[in-house]
């Protein structure tokens, strides 16, 4: 299977890099425009921040934010993901269009409407909620514990009926410093287990810690360095917000992809 880049498209007012920046329909479906012309394979519909300390956004409102985005982008012939741990808004936002449920809670319900609605279905590791899971994330082997869990949701969603399944290792989710590069350095081991991998280490909080502090929106060479080890291990699908520059680093290390 080709790799390609889904490009990160944040409807919400707090998401740690670009919160705000696209909140309005026409500014958020202008930008999912711009990742899909910029090379982006599926634009990746949020509307719910899941950083570190956030709290939850209520279905009904998430779904005021990504519906019409979702529909507009579909009507275009973008492909879109929805990127939510709300079963309701995951079948909605299928019914409107979108053609993969992005899960960071890799939850049976959102399995259930993926294999429903003939989608596609990322199942990412996550350790605890967003509002606590950088609290202490603890492991006494994270490389075999976050493996282990996903090969055990993959075979769920596989049961459920998920057309085509998807494992991402949740970098950020619930890990250190420390948990993300042993992660990222076992990415080898994870593409060999067989199911495809999705990497999300885009403008995250560590590659700042790793690069003496730089913000968010400093991250570029950081991010675009990671997606390039990511796809020269193997790796199906990489999320990144600078889909452009990713895009770019992608034809040099996997020059089969579209
Ligand atoms: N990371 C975020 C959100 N969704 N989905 C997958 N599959 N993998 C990830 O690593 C991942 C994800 C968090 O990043 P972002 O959407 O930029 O921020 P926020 O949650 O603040 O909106």
């Amino acid at each position: 299977m080709a790799a390609f880049v889904m490009g990160v498209l944040n409807v919400t007012p707090d998401s740690f890099s670009d919160g705000g920046r696209f909140f309005s329909v026409a500014g958020a479906v202008a930008q999912g425009r711009w990742l899909a012309a910029a090379g982006a394979g599926i634009v990746d519909v949020g509307g719910e921040s899941t950083r570190p300390g956030a709290e939850p956004v209520e279905p009904a409102e998430e779904l005021r934010r990504v519906l019409p985005v979702v529909s507009a982008l579909a009507a275009d012939g973008i492909g879109v993901s929805i990127d939510t741990r709300h079963a309701e808004v995951a079948e909605a936002a299928v019914a409107a269009g979108a053609t993969i449920v992005n899960d960071v809670s890799a939850g049976d319900d959102l399995m259930a409407v993926a294999a429903a609605g003939g989608a596609g279905y990322v199942a990412m590791h996550a350790q605890g909620p967003p509002a606590t899971m950088q609290h202490d994330p603890r492991y006494d082997d994270v490389v075999g514990e976050v493996h282990g869990f996903l090969a055990a949701a993959a075979g769920r969603a596989r049961e459920a009926g998920c057309r085509q399944v998807w494992v991402d290792p949740g970098i950020g989710f619930g890990k250190t410093r420390e948990h993300n590069v042993s992660l990222l350095a076992a990415l080898p081991e994870l593409v060999d287990a067989g199911v495809p991998v999705v990497v999300g280490a885009s403008r995250k909080g560590f590659l700042g810690a790793l690069t003496g502090g730089a913000a968010p929106l400093n991250r570029l060479e950081a991010s675009v360095a990671v997606a390039t080890w990511a796809f020269s291990c193997g790796v199906a699908v990489v999320r990144a917000h600078d889909v452009a520059e990713t895009v770019q680093a992608l034809h040099l290390v996997a020059l089969e992809a579209a």
